[in-house]
């Protein structure tokens, strides 16, 4: 049974500013109108609290209600969806949810991957990556098309948006920075009016990193 936010309840996020994933869960909490203590990690040297929470991976973001942890974001994201009921984020219907979740899968499994190599492989690996986001791309501009709505969630942002905030924000940097131009308005109108929407949302815009201080972190990197 779906509750509501008790007085007594305690929600920590360990998490990362420049880290998309720590952002997903921000923004749920955010929409959803939980407070939380935010706990920023240093990735280079973890704290004994992560390594205790998730062992297993060792990864931020990791959210802890009522000391009881839960990782992975797409795994938060559901579990908060079940546990405040506010601003639903999955849809009722079976078959909705379930292609909510199947498009979630994608953007990180199928779409993370290519562009992750298509900005930071070597040429030959770049290149064949690079078609692969952009098929990537194109399924997400036919969804958009498909649902005639605003947001993958419909006139309000909704777990799929959430997860596609990669591509909302961050890809706009990681372009910048590598030169390499992946959500072109021309090919992709959807998803780029899609993506201006998406961050002018107030409760993504707030917990958005500064773009400058992420723009140097990438250039540090390259
Ligand atoms: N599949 C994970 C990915 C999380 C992830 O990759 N977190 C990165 C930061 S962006 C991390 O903690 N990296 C630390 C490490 O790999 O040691 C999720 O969805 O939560």
């Amino acid at each position: 049974m779906k509750k509501k936010t008790m007085a007594n309840e305690e929600v920590k996020l360990f998490g990362r500013w420049a880290s998309p994933f720590s952002h997903r869960i921000q923004t749920a909490l955010k929409l959803k109108g939980i407070p939380y203590e935010y706990i920023e990690e240093d990735l280079t040297n973890k704290s004994p609290q992560l390594l205790k929470y998730n062992p297993i991976h060792k990864k931020i973001p990791v959210l802890v209600h009522n000391g009881k942890p839960i990782v992975e974001s797409l795994i938060i994201l559901k579990y908060i969806d079940e546990t405040w009921e506010l601003f639903p984020l999955l849809p009722n219907d079976p078959w909705e949810k379930a292609n909510a979740l199947f498009w979630a899968i994608f953007i990180d499994e199928k779409l993370f991957r290519a562009r992750k190599m298509a900005l930071w492989g070597d040429e030959k690996e770049s290149k064949e990556a690079m078609e692969e986001t952009f098929e990537c791309l194109r399924w997400l501009e036919n969804e958009l098309k498909v649902k005639k709505s605003k947001f993958f969630g419909g006139e309000c942002i909704g777990f799929v948006d959430i997860v596609a905030n990669g591509i909302g924000f961050w890809v706009g940097v990681q372009e910048e920075v590598t030169n390499k131009r992946m959500l072109v308005q021309e090919r992709f109108p959807l998803l780029w009016d899609w993506a201006q929407d998406f961050v002018s949302c107030d409760a993504v815009k707030e917990c958005l990193p500064p773009r400058e201080k992420l723009l140097a972190l990438y250039q540090a990197r390259v």
